[in-house]
């Protein structure tokens, strides 16, 4: 099971992916998800030049020593570009092992504990109105949790609504300054929960992510005004560099909270962890080092009574989309998965073996991750430069995004 070759693959097939193939002697290939949204080709330098000619003439079954050859080894750690690196070299080594045992990565973590994963769905609108009909649709389709975001008076462009069919943050083109303005936010979302509560009852879950956009005073008012909704998670409600910060909404709040689709490591969640200041831990495979690092961190979870729900936006591939769901089909402390469908062209370019049916989704039988990589096709869809956009307040002044 030596490692012969790496091979670093950039497309976008409606959006970028960069994505890592490992070969073996054996013929086994695994593939890993190595796309950091709008710095994609940081990662495909630091695979290409720093990461892939280490991993040659190594056996691909030592996956754990691998990810502590490639942590300490740096002598530089953590931070996004070095972490989505070894997520993507992680994420091949299980897919290669799955392959050449000839079973699903689920099976190798320690078989499934339940019979499928529950998703969440992006529900949005413009108006109360739209979002609650968005809502609704998705209700229609199966899934019995949303999130759910709508239009801000007076705010051009706000987080989270869909333009056409889909979600899509980073935009091709000059980079977007959107502008941002708290108090109608904060006005509006009780507003829309309220509505949604009414129309759609009390069974359905309902999701909001406040996209790091709140001071924690202001994220302590939104969660104490959405209580009377019973929201499963209010997302992110401030930036998390700080963790101290959320003593203060827990102080304020029952509304359950979820944070770390930013984070890149357990030292980013320990703290949130250790004191139990949020209720889901939402790393993603890709940002988070892999499989390896997930399984550290929601152990960790676990004992502190906290759940995992995987970030899953369509920046993150269908490889990473399969290994999340290959993890929370066993991990024991599991939440709940984003998903978001991907593109038509991007799920031509990568052919899978996960589904999903009647709000949950399944990884499949396939052994590995159950995911390939059109490499001609792939070709056809070369990459384009595209930005997240930022934010500023009224005065000009740079906000988050
Ligand atoms: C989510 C996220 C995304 C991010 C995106 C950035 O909860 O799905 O907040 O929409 O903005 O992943 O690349
Ligand atoms: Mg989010």
């Amino acid at each position: 099971m030596t490692i012969t070759a790496g091979r670093v693959i950039v497309c976008s097939p409606g959006r970028n992916f960069v994505t890592l193939r490992l070969e073996t002697a054996d013929g086994v290939a695994g593939l890993g998800d190595a796309t950091l949204n709008g710095r994609e080709l940081a990662v495909a330098s630091y695979l290409n030049d720093h990461v892939v000619p280490l991993l040659i003439g190594r056996d691909a079954r030592r996956i754990e020593d691998i990810w502590q050859f490639l942590y300490k080894g740096a002598y530089w750690r953590r931070g996004p570009v070095t972490m989505t690196a070894i997520a993507a070299v992680d994420m091949a080594l299980w897919d290669i092992k799955g392959k050449a045992l000839g079973a699903p990565v689920y099976q190798l973590l320690g078989g499934a504990s339940r019979d499928a994963v529950t998703v969440y769905a992006h529900a949005s609108g413009e108006t109360i109105e739209d979002a609650v009909e968005s809502a609704r649709r998705h209700a229609g389709m199966g899934y019995t949790a949303v999130r759910v975001q709508c239009g801000i008076p007076g705010v051009e462009r706000p987080y989270g609504i869909a333009r056409g069919d889909r979600y899509e943050p980073a935009e091709r083109g000059p980079l977007s300054e959107t502008v941002w303005n708290t108090e109608p936010y904060l006005a509006i979302v009780p507003r829309l929960f309220d509505r949604l509560r009414r129309e759609l009852g009390s069974e359905i879950a309902l999701l909001h992510d406040a996209h790091h956009r709140l001071t924690p005073i202001e994220a302590a008012r939104l969660g104490r005004a959405l209580e009377p909704y019973s929201l499963f998670w209010l997302e992110d409600p401030t930036p998390a560099e700080n963790p101290e910060v959320f003593r203060l909404i827990r102080q304020h709040t029952t509304t359950p909270l979820a944070v770390g689709e930013v984070f890149n490591s357990i030292h980013d969640c320990r703290q949130l962890l250790e004191e139990q200041l949020v209720d889901y831990i939402r790393t993603s495979v890709a940002h988070a080092g892999g499989i390896t690092h997930m399984r550290r961190i929601a152990a960790v979870a676990e004992i502190h009574g906290v759940r995992m729900g995987s970030h899953g936006a369509t920046d993150l591939s269908p490889v990473c989309l399969a290994a999340a769901l290959h993890f929370d089909l066993h991990v024991h402390n599991f939440g709940i998965q984003e998903y978001m469908p991907h593109s038509a062209e991007t799920d031509r370019v990568f052919p899978h073996a996960y589904r999903f049916h009647a709000g949950v989704m399944h990884p499949g039988d396939a052994p590995g991750l159950g995911v390939e990589l059109d490499e001609a096709l792939a070709a056809t869809f070369p990459y384009e430069p595209a930005w997240l956009p930022v934010a500023r307040r009224a005065d000009g002044t740079m906000h988050d995004w």
